[in-house]
């Protein structure tokens, strides 16, 4: 479609998105009398005329993308965050939820000072105690543990970006394997361990889109403009106005379906079916790129075969989609090849299925020649940046999460469990560099196959993020020590012995953000503000607590500021310098195939795009991806789908004040013929019950078109149960409470959760 003539700006864009607060995505802030110089209403000052402005450069936390900010501060108060031109992230904009950091921070809920448990486990009742208090009874209980259990009987988890100093270098110092961040087997193992198991490269935290020439985009579940990370927003933008095709797969019209060319009302749960059709097509009607595949590609003949009974006839009674629609669309990717893609997903882990389903989108773009390619998936680098000097740590790395992890070395992800053996079994999971988050919660519970004992949370909703919240439970009663790391009083909390407030990303020096990226590049954080009230930064607790369970050696430097000069200096920089260029550091990439100069990027044994893996075959798994049927939801059940909304992230943000008034409450979308059949319509309060007899609500019904009779559809994060949250108690239906069960995928160990069944009930 010739789009220049439609002339799409950002606003419009954003207009058809879901809420009128997506239209502070891009820089379109609200107008601030300030911002003109006059004197506010009431006679005070604007508040750059307040005092000195302290300038700051930061890496957003209101959600894992970390876009670069810079952050204005007057007398101790933050006053603006506004994008870092120089971040390759942000490019100067923010999304509503980085505008919301400062409404985040000052959150007069949050938790104020550190505190013990003084009630039964879950009560939530405690008493406040010094820092001193907190870190010694913590350590004396971890110490113990270490001396009767092993140091493998501590899990951690961890989340946000702080996550570093406790998942990865507390974890790895003090030698417990059992460190997991949900950003992993909650998200996107999947399709990192279908990366590596294809190209033998893992896609990283910033997908390697080479948008600025792409000229046809397949988006297969990934709802942009709901999905509001920053630059995709901005890149998804630039590309639709200039005309690039659009094919969304999605059983819902999400925002970006109304942007679509094509939009593939999908059945939830056979996206496998579809993308074997399309292959079918491409490879019988020539459309692949012989030349890229010749060269590039093993198992080119073995995956012809494999796919020749999949036709378009094959896959349209499965999928719901006619033959005729699913032929157009593969013939429209094909034309633009090889500036085409079907973007990597994001959260991935759906049905169980999931790193097959991800292996048959990345085949996809191999026949389609994209991968090194201008216009199609650029290769990743990351930035030369040494480790600080540790010594060796005990146990290697989780990593492997929903960002590029600051602190990433390689180019490559980690490889592998460390030697000892792992609380999550490890099944027959390959897992490489992540641990799989909902694994570790049944060894918490019966002590098999050996006991995890204490838990430190940092920065992770356990409550709220772990499908089988009553599971979660039971472990959390049975362990002998749990410790949260939060600024929120979020429900886990209440499950813990010990509270330890952070202060928030504004309020702190953080590790640095390193980023593979097509310019690789290095972000700083520093505080912008001395922490509020009693609370401490990760870094800070992470080394006062080492100190005290016998890891001196590894906390050898005494102040954030000097571990990372002493990272920094491995580049020639240092805090002071960063400040001095702006907050960031760019190195230069190697994106595409030409810069490798006939060497192979692709880190298979093979040394080439795997159609076939042998790995996959030698293990046991299918070589080449087959579709599975999913169970269909029950009569009178729908499936349960969930999602994000432009201003919130995850279960983090809906009490903060700015983004819940935005946004404060969610609603079930119901097709309306299915909703009118069962006598509900737009309005009505309904409850949400599962195939087990789980509920929650109540939730106000959205009748609409926009989804297929056979799945409704939950913005998630709604539906909280913790009472110090002000806003967010109790408001809305929560999906995580709903997902009592999930399929775990038995080649990356991730929890595909989209397998529960829910029915409309008037009351409970
Ligand atoms: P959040 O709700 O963002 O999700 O999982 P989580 O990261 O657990 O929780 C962040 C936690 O960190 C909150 O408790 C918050 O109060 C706290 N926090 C915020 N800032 C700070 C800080 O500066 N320091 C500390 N110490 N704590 C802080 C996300 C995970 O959830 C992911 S990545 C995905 S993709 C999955 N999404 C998902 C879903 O869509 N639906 C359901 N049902 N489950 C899901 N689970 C996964
Ligand atoms: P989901 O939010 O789970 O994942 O963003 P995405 O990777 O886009 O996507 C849900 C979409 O998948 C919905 O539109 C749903 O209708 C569709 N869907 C459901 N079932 C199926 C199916 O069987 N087949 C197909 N084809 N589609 C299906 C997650 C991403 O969002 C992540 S992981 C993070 S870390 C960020 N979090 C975040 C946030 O919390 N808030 C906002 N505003 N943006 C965010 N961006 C990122
Ligand atoms: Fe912050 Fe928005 Fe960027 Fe996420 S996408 S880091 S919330 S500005």
């Amino acid at each position: 479609m010739a789009r220049a003539q439609l002339k799409i700006t950002r606003r419009t864009f954003l207009k058809s998105g879901t809420a009128a607060g997506t239209l502070a995505a891009v820089g379109l802030r609200p107008s601030n009398p300030a911002r003109n110089g006059l004197a506010l209403a009431n006679g005070t000052a604007p508040w750059y005329r307040r005092g000195e402005i302290k300038t700051t450069y930061n890496y957003c936390d209101m959600c894992p993308w970390r876009c670069g900010v810079v952050v204005q501060s007057v007398d101790g108060v933050v006053q603006k965050i506004d994008g870092n031109q120089a971040d390759p992230k942000s490019r100067g904009m923010l999304c509503a939820r980085g505008q919301g950091g400062v409404s985040f921070a000052y959150d007069p809920d949050r938790l104020q000072s550190p505190m013990i448990r003084t009630g039964e486990r879950g009560e939530g009742k405690f008493r406040e105690v010094t820092w001193e208090e907190a870190l010694d009874y913590t350590a004396s209980k971890i110490n113990t543990l270490k001396d009767t259990h092993g140091p493998e009987s501590l899990a951690v988890f961890g989340h946000t970006s702080g996550e570093f100093w406790f998942t990865d270098y507390f974890a790895q110092a003090f030698g417990t394997p059992n460190a997991a961040k949900p950003s992993s087997s909650l998200c996107l193992s999947p399709r990192e361990e279908a990366a590596i198991l294809t190209y033998g490269l893992g896609v990283g935290g910033h997908e390697p889109v080479d948008w600025d020439e792409l000229e046809c985009l397949t988006l297969i579940g990934s709802h942009i403009g709901e999905d509001t990370r920053n630059t995709v927003m901005q890149d998804f933008s630039a590309a639709w106005s200039r005309g690039a095709s659009v094919i969304v797969v999605d059983p819902r019209f999400s925002s970006v379906a109304a942007k679509a060319d094509h939009w593939l009302p999908i059945k939830p749960g056979t996206d496998t079916a579809l993308l074997l059709a399309w292959m079918n097509v491409i490879i019988t009607e020539g459309l692949s790129d012989a030349e890229y595949v010749a060269e590039w590609t093993e198992g080119f003949d073995a995956l012809a075969d494999h796919v020749a009974e999949f036709t378009p006839e094959w896959a349209a009674p499965i999928t719901d989609l006619s033959a005729d629609q699913i032929r157009t669309t593969a013939r429209v990717m094909a034309a633009s090849k090889p500036r085409s893609v079907i973007m990597p997903g994001r959260h991935v882990v759906w049905y169980g299925n999931d790193t097959q389903r991800m292996r048959a989108t990345y085949l996809i773009n191999a026949l389609l020649g994209a991968y090194g390619r201008h216009g199609g998936m650029y290769f990743s680098k990351s930035p030369y940046l040494e480790a600080y000097p540790h010594p060796p740590f005990a146990v290697a790395g989780s990593s492997g999460g929903c960002s590029a992890e600051p602190g990433e070395e390689s180019d490559e992800l980690p490889l592998g469990p460390t030697g000892k053996a792992r609380a999550d079994g490890a099944r027959d999971t390959f897992l490489r560099g992540s641990t799989a988050m909902q694994e570790l919660i049944d060894p918490m519970i019966s002590g098999d196959p050996y006991p995890i004992k204490g838990l430190i949370v940092y920065g992770t909703n356990l409550l709220n993020s772990v499908p089988n919240v009553p599971r979660t439970i039971e472990a959390l009663k049975a362990l002998d020590l749990v410790v949260a790391i939060d600024v929120l009083p979020q429900e886990h909390v209440a499950w813990a012995d010990v509270v330890l407030p952070e202060a928030t990303y504004l309020e702190r020096y953080d590790e640095l953000f390193a980023v593979a990226h097509k310019t690789p590049y290095i972000a700083m954080r520093e505080p912008a503000i001395e922490p509020l009230y009693d609370t401490k930064p990760g870094w800070w607790m992470a080394r006062e607590l080492g100190l005290r369970v016998g890891l001196d050696s590894f906390f050898r430097w005494e102040t954030a500021e000097e571990y990372l000069n002493t990272r920094l200096r491995s580049v020639g920089s240092s805090l002071e310098k960063m400040r001095d260029s702006g907050g960031v550091i760019i190195q230069a990439g190697k994106p595409y195939l030409e810069d490798f100069e006939g060497a192979s990027p692709f880190h298979t044994p093979s040394e080439k795009i795997e159609f076939y893996s042998e790995q996959l075959a030698e293990a046991g798994h299918d070589a080449m991806p087959v579709f599975e049927p999913v169970e269909e939801p029950p009569d009178g059940f729908f499936r349960l789908l969930y999602g994000r909304h432009p201003v919130h992230t995850f279960a983090k943000t809906q009490n903060t004040p700015l983004l819940n008034e935005l946004y404060s409450e969610n609603e079930v979308w119901v097709n309306e013929d299915a909703a009118s059949a069962a006598g509900f319509s737009s309005g009505d309060e309904v409850w949400l019950e599962n195939q087990d007899g789980a509920t929650s609500g109540p939730i106000k019904v959205k009748a609409t078109q926009r989804i297929r009779d056979d799945a409704v559809f939950l913005v998630h994060g709604f539906g909280q149960d913790s009472p110090g949250l002000t806003r967010a108690h109790g408001v809305g239906a929560s999906d995580t409470k709903l997902q009592t069960r999930y399929a775990l995928d038995p080649i990356s160990g991730g929890a595909g959760m989209r397998v529960n069944f829910v029915r409309l009930r008037k009351e409970v």
